[in-house]
């Protein structure tokens, strides 16, 4: 295999002269030969092909078993292979992050990890380790129906943040796993972008024929408004098939997952609901009410009861304040994007139960895979892209602080000399939006908690004061000459991967996130078992829920702040992900949008990082294994004591200097060095198989 011919370079170090345009043409090149994948070091760059490639087979993953990932092209498995080899060989956690933007193949990178991962286990408990296997991999299609949705960027686009945790054995054999989920984008539910489409399940539901959407109160041929302009088609039916199993074999009962649909159902049902308004102010409910009160299992009088009205506390007093049309509809919203929302944490929580390893059953150890939505930059950015694009800005700083670590300590053990290199910390950045009392997200709530109604257009006045002068933030009042502040309620942020503009119209009411009482306990009165279980906190009484939760905002901050930590005590192996075309199509290269996301994912200032130390950086006994045959002293053998002496003598015959010997490895300083050692190498290696072949015959 590593002989295969060599298209471009398959690792960004070894560029002879490295700028953005080098680094472009290189991965173009590749690209252009189906060699998706390149190395900086040990981070793996992605371009997504948007085509089927025969290199995932049994038979590529036997070509990286056990490999160290400079002997075989680069390859996603053998991202896995090293994580799987430092956890089995070391006992070290693991994690690999995989970051890029939408559509730039993440999700897909994260589901070969996994299947690489599940099929490279050992022989015995089989049964018990394919059940285990068989339930991470499932897990997927389940996750990806209640929160893929087609975007205008990617058509199975992930509105949520998932990072998984595989535990493992003393074996190295998976045992079990657990999932986290971060914000989904629950908007979707009630408001679509033209072309887009709401969840996949929502189409998977309505695919079926009407025998099976009629026990949800549903026809399959109608036009319901939540389905947006699009309609279910034959993959949506052949999904709903892969789900249920789905379900099946993770355990879930007939009756949960019947439960599960029946609220899907219940929530597309409660986007047809109507209201109207008579002259003397009287609330009526129009739209299939008794199909939805069904689907969701409360009572009508119930539901009525909520749209028209809410019930506050106020002093110790109970207080009925009536809604208006406008608060009736915000509400009937609020209750299907709650109840959505809530159902696919539920549905995770229930996955994790399926999955988890009992506490104290293994000391295990874990590799973490972290897929997380990418930066995204729309016309109109809204509090889910500050929340999406706050998450890459600490993703990016982890980044920086783990190469920045790792390149050090690895120095420090090998007993090596280096001067260390600067580059844009977004430290910065991240201060920007979470430091406390200073911060946005501070800001934010401190305007939340404000008893008078802050609107947002005050929320922006407040941050423009107190933020004013921040090098990364600004906003029309401040900037008033500003073009790209086109109206008086954008404010902007440039973060490390570009200026983003966010109008501020939303925001209170999103970090709010608050749902009334009345619609807690509604849900909470279910007779729908697992959508009663949903929902605990409706059973509180009134008048002692006055404290309010937490802001949508700081309970991200604090998810973020969880997963970053769990994230450092791992060892972090990186995939890099890049979309050659916005057009999901394969054989396309838009050289703009590629240039853009090398310069905000830092590539080749990594490159940089990665050469300013040492451009490669490899244990003895590997070196001299792929280069012995350069020196009449190594080759066919050695006869010294150590592979660090056979690489010094090596070394010296080849006149090779710009080389530190360390402990038990090789830093060889420069790309160049490597790159005429792989000539050198490429140029002898015919030969030698002739040679070979001859020994093989008995001819020599
Ligand atoms: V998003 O941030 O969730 O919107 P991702 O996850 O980065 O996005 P995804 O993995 O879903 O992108 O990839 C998008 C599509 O590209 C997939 O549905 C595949 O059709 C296609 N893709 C991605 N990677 C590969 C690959 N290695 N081989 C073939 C691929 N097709
Ligand atoms: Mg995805």
């Amino acid at each position: 295999m590593a002989t295969q011919p060599e298209v471009g370079v398959s690792d960004f170090v070894l560029l002879d002269n490295l700028t953005a345009d080098t680094f472009i043409e290189n991965l173009h090149l590749r690209f252009q030969h189906n060699k998706i994948y390149t190395y900086i070091g040990e981070v793996l760059v992605s371009v997504n092909p948007y085509r089927t490639l025969d290199i995932y087979g049994a038979q590529q993953m036997a070509q990286y078993r056990g490999r160290e990932m400079f002997e075989v092209p680069p390859h996603v498995y053998a991202v896995a292979d090293a994580c799987q080899r430092v956890l089995r060989q070391q006992g070290k956690d693991t994690c690999v992050l995989i970051s890029g933007e939408s559509g730039s193949g993440k999700t897909e990178a994260s589901k070969f990890i996994m299947k690489y991962i599940a099929a490279n286990t050992t022989q015995v408990h089989r049964d018990y380790i394919d059940r285990v296997k068989n339930v991470l991999i499932q897990s997927n299609s389940i996750l990806e129906t209640f929160g893929n949705a087609k975007t205008n960027r990617n058509d199975n686009s992930s509105r949520f943040g998932k990072y998984m945790d595989i535990h493992f054995d003393y074996k190295g054999d998976p045992v079990g796993g657990h999932i986290s989920n971060y914000l989904l984008e629950k908007s979707r539910v009630v408001s679509l972008q033209p072309g887009e489409r709401n969840f996949h399940s929502f189409y998977q539901l309505l695919s079926t024929n009407n025998v099976q959407t009629k026990k949800y109160g549903l026809a399959s041929s109608a036009v319901y408004k939540i389905l947006g302009s699009e309609r279910a088609t034959a993959q949506d039916s052949k999904l709903f098939s892969v789900t249920n199993s789905a379900f099946n074999a993770l355990g879930f009962s007939q009756t949960v997952v019947d439960e599960i649909w029946s609220i899907v159902a219940g929530v597309i049902l409660l986007g047809e609901l109507t209201f109207t308004e008579s002259q003397d102010g009287q609330l009526s409910i129009g739209g299939p009410l008794k199909q939805c009160v069904s689907a969701l299992g409360v009572s009508e009088s119930g539901l009525r009861s909520a749209m028209a009205g809410r019930v506050l506390a106020a002093g110790g007093d109970l207080v009925n304040k009536e809604h208006s049309l406008s608060d009736a509809n915000y509400t009937r919203l609020a209750l299907a994007k709650a109840a959505y929302d809530r159902l696919f944490t539920w549905i995770v929580q229930q996955i994790n139960k399926a999955i988890d390893v009992p506490q104290g059953t293994y000391k295990s150890t874990l590799i973490g895979v972290l897929d997380i939505y990418g930066f995204e930059i729309f016309e109109t950015n809204s509090f889910e892209q500050f929340c999406i694009n706050y998450c890459n800005e600490k993703l990016q700083q982890l980044f920086i602080e783990l190469v920045l670590k790792q390149e050090q300590e690895e120095y420090a053990r090998e007993g090596i000399q280096w001067t260390p290199v600067k580059y844009f910390n977004n430290r910065v950045i991240c201060e920007l939006v979470d430091a406390p009392h200073q911060g946005i997200i501070a800001i934010m709530d401190e305007a939340c908690l404000n008893p008078t109604k802050v609107s947002d257009k005050l929320l922006l006045e407040a941050m423009d004061r107190r933020l004013n002068g921040h090098k990364h933030y600004t906003s029309r009042q401040l900037s008033p000459t500003d073009k790209k502040l086109k109206h008086g309620v954008d404010f902007r942020i440039t973060h490390y991967a570009g200026d983003v503009t966010y109008a501020v119209s939303g925001f209170m009411d999103k970090n709010k996130d608050s749902l009334w009482q009345d619609l807690k306990r509604l849900l909470h009165s279910s007779n729908n078992r697992s959508l009663a279980d949903m929902w605990p906190e409706g059973a509180t009484n009134i008048q002692k829920t006055s404290k309010r939760p937490p802001s949508a905002a700081t309970l991200f901050r604090n998810s973020m702040a969880a997963l970053v930590t769990g994230l450092q005590s791992k060892e972090p192996f990186y995939v890099r992900c890049v979309k050659p075309n916005p057009l999901q199509t394969p054989n396309t290269w838009d050289d703009q949008l590629v240039r853009h996301q090398v310069a905000y994912l830092g590539l080749v200032e990594n490159v940089r990082v990665r050469r300013a130390g040492f451009a490669s950086r490899q244990r003895y006994d590997r070196f001299l294994k792929r280069y012995k045959m350069l020196s009449q002293y190594t080759w066919p053998n050695f006869r010294g004591h150590s592979d660090k002496d056979a690489v010094m003598v090596l070394l010296r015959d080849l006149h090779v200097t710009d080389v530190q010997f360390g402990h038990t490895k090789l830093f060889i300083r420069s790309a160049k060095t490597l790159h005429s050692l792989e000539a050198a190498r490429a140029e002898l290696i015919p030969s030698i198989v002739i040679l070979l072949q001859k020994l093989w015959r008995g001819t020599v």
